[in-house]
């Protein structure tokens, strides 16, 4: 599978925790599928209990994410040391709730880091950057918060982070208009982040429209067809530095070989 790898720098002064790696440009690495969607990101996504290091990537830069990616990224030529991630600091994505980042594209200046309880550590970077016009899991866990204080209190999340974000539409899909998550997620009777079935179903209806029928309606590719504009975005991410590409190594089950 290959990612992109959106680069959501942590805004300055850093928080107590995260004061040794002042000086450098730190980012909390989103791996994502649909660099197209950049422009209505509301927050990033990430496992309260999940175990994430901060790694050196070169002399200047540090990424934040999943042990298991870092190790990747090295033999991907992302490392400071060839071949060796190096973490500068241990977090729990606890750690990284309510940190204040700035993400390419997104018509959201600022935007936080969110829990999401869903989110697999052993997928992409194990953060997760949230669309919820377009993304259904990402839709359902933002209503969550916005719904349920409650929640929002369990995880020491402030009312500042999460209520002002409305769903900015960036995409039209025909029958489905611009939210095309909520729209699924109304026509499903989808409750809450956790009914993982009907949100994986939900996923494959939303991608399957918005990558075959879906027209840009925001951005430099404005009128341009999602599956035209997809591939100009990412190269304009990756050109300018904002992004880099990410593959995951073919999950294995055992095999006869070893
Ligand atoms: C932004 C985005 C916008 C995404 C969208 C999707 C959609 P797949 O097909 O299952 O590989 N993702 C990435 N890593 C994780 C993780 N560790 N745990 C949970 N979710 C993760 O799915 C890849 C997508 O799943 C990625 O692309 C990311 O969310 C999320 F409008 O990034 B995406 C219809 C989906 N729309």
């Amino acid at each position: 599978q290959e990612y992109t790898i959106i680069k959501m720098e942590l805004v300055s002064p850093f928080p107590e925790k995260f004061k040794v790696l002042e000086g450098k440009k730190v980012f909390l690495a989103a791996a994502t599928l649909r660099p197209e969607t950049m422009y209505g990101q509301t927050n990033a996504w990430v496992l309260p209990d999940g175990k994430y290091g901060a790694f050196e990537i070169n002399e200047t830069e540090v990424f934040v994410l999943a042990h298991r990616a870092a190790l990747n990224l090295a033999y991907q030529n992302h490392s400071r040391v060839p071949q060796k991630p190096t973490c500068l600091l241990e977090v729990t994505g606890q750690d990284l709730i309510g940190l204040q980042l700035k993400s390419p594209l997104s018509f959201n200046e600022i935007i936080y880091a969110l829990p999401m309880l869903s989110i697999l550590m052993d997928k992409g970077t194990g953060i997760v950057t949230s669309v919820p016009s377009d993304a259904p899991d990402d839709y359902m866990a933002l209503h969550d918060l916005k719904s349920k204080p409650a929640f929002r209190a369990k995880y020491g999340i402030k009312d500042e982070w999460v209520l002002p974000f409305e769903i900015v539409p960036i995409i039209e899909v025909p029958q489905f208009g611009n939210k095309c998550a909520e729209t699924v997620c109304l026509q499903m009777k989808i409750k809450s982040q956790n009914e993982k079935e009907k949100l994986a179903e939900a996923k494959k209806q939303t991608y399957l429209k918005g990558f075959t029928e879906g027209t840009m309606i925001v951005g430099e590719f404005s009128g341009k067809k999602v599956q035209e504009a997809k591939p100009l975005i990412r190269s304009k991410l990756l050109e300018t530095g904002q992004a880099i590409v990410y593959s995951e190594p073919e999950k294995r089950v055992m095999s006869r070989s070893g």
